[in-house]
């Protein structure tokens, strides 16, 4: 049976990590939880802690793509690795779901929300736009290229290329491993939006996104 560990960016999240945290301890199967704490000025880093998880904390904020891959570093003696978001969003109790997909064998296990009601109709629209664009590029069903919940496999973490350092990487990962020829499956989770804050900002971030799907519109592909 493969070593899977959970990593939770984590930003400004003190208000909801803890009872993901918790949530993580009462599965089936726990895990080991590392949370990357990037320069919050709340109780991100004392909550992840007092719930016992590993933490990796920044002096200065650098954004969601540098911390997943200073985590997937830390993370290295793993055969996998699960990514959740900290903001209560990604129902600790899918995991098993991912896992269960990569014993089957899948490389990467996209979580996939479904665009129902629950997610803001501006959200709705720019999701289906960008995972429709990432699906045409990459040459595999891309159903949602934006979430963070995911299982990837120590091969996927080893050999796809990563530049991205905020928001961008997940559509960055996603594309390159597809094209990479890497397995994908995908598992639907609930689409949950509450109380939270979002962290994504409209001027800086969206940007973002679309210029990594623009370049891995027109980059040269990786030969097979
Ligand atoms: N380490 C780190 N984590 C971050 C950073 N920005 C966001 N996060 C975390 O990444 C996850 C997703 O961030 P959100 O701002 O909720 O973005 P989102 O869920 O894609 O967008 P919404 O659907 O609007 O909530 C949360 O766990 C955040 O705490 C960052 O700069 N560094
Ligand atoms: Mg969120």
């Amino acid at each position: 049976m493969s070593d899977y560990a959970v990593l939770v960016p984590a930003y400004q999240a003190a208000a909801h990590l803890g009872e993901v945290l918790l949530r993580l301890q009462a599965l089936p199967r726990p895990m080991h939880v590392l949370v990357v704490d990037d320069g919050s000025r709340d109780a991100t880093a004392e909550v992840a802690r007092q719930f016992g998880a590993e933490v990796l904390s920044f002096a200065a904020n650098r954004g969601k793509g540098h911390a997943l891959l200073a985590g997937f570093q830390q993370l290295a003696r793993f055969d996998g690795v699960v990514t959740l978001d900290a903001d209560g969003q990604h129902p600790p109790e899918c995991v098993p779901d991912f896992v269960a997909a990569a014993e089957a064998g899948a490389d990467l296990v996209l979580g996939t929300r479904e665009r129902s009601r629950d997610m803001p109709p501006h959200r709705r629209f720019a999701n289906a736009f960008s995972s429709g664009w990432c699906s045409a590029i990459a040459g595999q069903r891309i159903s949602d290229s934006q979430c963070g919940y995911r299982l990837y496999s120590r091969a996927v973490l080893d050999r796809t290329p990563v530049a991205a350092s905020r928001y961008e990487v997940e559509t960055e990962m996603a594309v390159r491993a597809a094209r990479l020829g890497f397995r994908i499956q995908e598992v639907t989770i609930p689409t949950v939006y509450g109380d939270e804050t979002s962290h994504l900002s409209l001027t800086r971030d969206v940007p973002r996104i679309v210029g990594m799907m623009l370049r891995l519109t027109f980059e040269p592909r990786p030969r097979s």
